[in-house]
């Protein structure tokens, strides 16, 4: 695949900021000026509180990386369409439904939804199922605090996931062919869902999420392939049977609903042992062993008991 180089910069002056300043600035944001993004950041509606614990200590990639080269196909299917493109999708006012087996079925608005909680920062490795992966500096909250709220039913077991279906603003839904039936759809299992690992993002960088990574919600599964990393959420659905995901639809080889990071299990195309670190040494950089579940082994008993070859 052709592989173009975005000169699109939406936040342009904190390209290169270093962390010690990008951590100052978190604390303006915190305060409540929103830095130009042009709507009142949802990250901005909670000081967040310092680093997880959870984080990697690993060096993240700059933010030119992170908001140039993505894979948003509701905005077209090459690198740099989402940062070309997604300006146009407004994310005020956002609406985030939770329903299915829960006790408290609601329509939340995200403001009102979001105001009680605490965002912290988690440093997570990402890994594409292409081969190429980033360090990224979210700014979220446990998705377990989105699902308790709605109080699930002890016969729920999975939460489905959908995307914002709406053409006008999404130019990628108005192609023919249409690349993936809409809305993207995502799932979990209930446990996966509700690891403390498991975050739904509103910002990174200690900014609101840039329109091409998701905003204003988006899921984060660091231990899974980016696939699983459903953007721009509008509804989670508690369902007792593991839901249809867009990816198992269209490649149910080569995407499986676990999508567990899994170095020995190759997509049938190409190998998964080995990724590039986007933004270092471009196409010749060393290649990274990729490490099982990306590097988080704390979640491998989420797994016991389950042949993760078959359940890839
Ligand atoms: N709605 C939606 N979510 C999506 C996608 C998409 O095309 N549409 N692409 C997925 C894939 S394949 C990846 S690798 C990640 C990329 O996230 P990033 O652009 O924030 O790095 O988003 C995931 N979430
Ligand atoms: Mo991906």
């Amino acid at each position: 695949m052709l592989i173009r180089v975005s000169t699109d910069r939406p936040v342009a002056s904190s390209e290169i900021t270093p962390r010690a300043a990008w951590l100052n600035r978190r604390d303006v944001l915190g305060a409540g000026a929103a830095l130009g993004l042009g709507f009142a950041g949802v990250s901005a509606t909670a000081a967040p509180t310092p680093r997880s614990p959870l984080s990697t200590d690993e060096k993240p990639n700059r933010l030119s990386d992170i908001t140039g080269y993505n894979n948003f196909y509701e905005f077209g299917v090459g690198k740099s369409d989402p940062a070309a493109n997604a300006g146009r999708l407004k994310t005020r006012p956002w609406t985030l439904r939770i329903d299915g087996l829960v006790d408290k079925p609601a329509d939340y608005a995200l403001e009102d939804f979001l105001k009680p909680l605490t965002l912290e920062e988690r440093i997570y490795r990402m890994r594409c199922v292409e081969g190429w992966s980033m360090v990224i500096p979210w700014l979220g909250f446990p998705l377990a605090d989105a699902i308790s709220r709605a109080q699930p039913q002890s016969a729920a077991k999975y939460v489905a996931f959908e995307t914002l279906y709406r053409p006008d603003e999404m130019s990628g839904q108005r192609g023919f062919p249409r690349i993936i039936p809409w809305p993207y759809r995502e799932g979990l299992r209930l446990d996966e869902a509700m690891h403390p690992l498991t975050i739904l993002a509103t910002g990174l960088y200690g900014e609101p999420l840039p329109n091409q990574n998701g905003a204003p919600l988006r899921l984060v599964v660091p231990w899974k392939y980016g696939f699983k990393g459903i953007k721009s959420i509008v509804r989670l659905t508690l369902v007792a049977e593991q839901p249809p995901t867009s990816w198992s639809m269209i490649g149910p080889d080569e995407y499986g609903f676990f999508a567990n990071v899994n170095p020995n299990v190759d997509h049938p195309r190409w190998s998964q042992a080995t990724e590039r670190r986007i933004g270092e040494g471009g196409l010749f950089a060393k290649r990274l062993k990729t490490q099982m579940f990306n590097g988080y082994d704390s979640v491998a008993s989420l797994y016991s008991g389950l042949d993760l070859r078959a359940n890839y």
